[in-house]
């Protein structure tokens, strides 16, 4: 289907809490790849793309200077570079928050507490635009890693940092006070991509429309069971958005089998309602991609 050599680079991250799930949504567009060799650089064995495998912070920056077309990437990072990039799929996983605590002992309110106090973080861009849009004055020390532990080494009165369990801040002695900002991975592109390549924004566009179908498909179930026939009408009640569920009689008769899908949030509703009116051997499949 592309005759051409253009390749589209895809900044991913070498090792980390992005890695797996970015290489798992590839995959799950049909993309061969080979895992193991995440050396520097990797082209796919069935689609016109070619990874870059990086740190993290190192994403936005070559994308943003077109060495890579198009990255994956934590939002947080690709706000606290703040380089001009554009956010083409917001891909849902990796959610966090970028949170102040503080340690158990201080009595906070608000942001306005930390007037004139000292506070760590390794996101200093984002956290200084959070407290001039809030008119507070704190100082604002960088630190790279290890942040939970500055206010219980006398160096800061409060962290700045992610959370997603909250874990390591309770077994430092803190506590998360105030939410500044939510996080998840992110597709990022540069902004002129289509101006500069129609060749690489086409490939694009092909890879984003897999994406999607593999995106939906993460909300939904695909469903089977057996009902007796009488029923058989009030399945549209119980299923929402359900206009034609494929239905197919059973040899026993007074007996059919139904199969349809089922939003992942509504699952346990609609086991127990479909339970009440009589559904057996009811079987349930995640689906990997899924068009509209
Ligand atoms: O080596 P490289 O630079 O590539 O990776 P990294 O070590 O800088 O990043 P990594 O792999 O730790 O995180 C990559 C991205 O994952 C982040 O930029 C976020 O977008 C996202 N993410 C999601 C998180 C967390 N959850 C998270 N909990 N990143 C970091 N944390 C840390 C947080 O900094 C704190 O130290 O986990 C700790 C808190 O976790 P809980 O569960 O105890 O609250
Ligand atoms: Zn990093």
């Amino acid at each position: 289907m592309f005759t051409s050599n253009t390749v589209l680079r895809v900044a991913v991250q070498k090792s980390g809490r992005l890695s797996e799930k970015s290489l798992d949504i590839i995959s799950k567009c049909g993309i061969d790849f080979n895992k193991g060799s995440r050396v520097l650089k990797a082209k796919a064995d069935n689609f016109p793309i070619e990874f870059l495998y990086l740190r993290d912070d190192d994403i936005p920056g070559y994308v943003y200077d077109g060495i890579a077309d198009i990255g994956i990437v934590g939002k947080n990072e690709m706000d606290e570079k703040a380089y001009p990039v554009e956010i083409v799929r917001d891909l849902g996983f990796s959610r966090c928050r970028l949170s102040i605590a503080v340690p158990n002992s201080f009595d906070y309110k608000s942001l306005a507490d930390l007037e004139g106090k000292q506070i760590a973080t390794s996101y200093p861009t984002i956290l200084k635009s959070c407290l001039k849009e809030q008119g507070v004055s704190a100082g604002v020390h960088e630190i790279s890693g290890s942040v939970e532990i500055a206010p219980s080494l006398g160096l800061t009165d409060a962290i700045c940092d992610l959370v997603s369990t909250g874990s390591t801040l309770i077994s430092n002695g803190l506590k998360e006070v105030d939410v500044l900002y939510r996080s998840s991975a992110v597709m990022i592109t540069r902004k002129d991509l289509g101006e500069t390549s129609p060749e690489k924004q086409q490939i694009l566009d092909r890879l984003l429309m897999r994406v999607d179908a593999v995106m939906r498909a993460r909300h939904y179930k695909y469903i089977m069971f057996n009902l007796p026939s009488a029923k058989v009408s009030e399945v549209g009640n119980i299923i929402p958005g359900t206009k034609s569920p494929t239905v197919t009689p059973l040899l026993e008769a007074g007996w059919s089998s139904i199969q349809t899908v089922v939003q992942e949030d509504d699952f346990w509703d609609v086991f127990e309602a479909l339970k009440g009116i009589g559904a057996q051997g009811i079987l349930v499949t995640g689906i990997e991609q899924m068009t509209l």
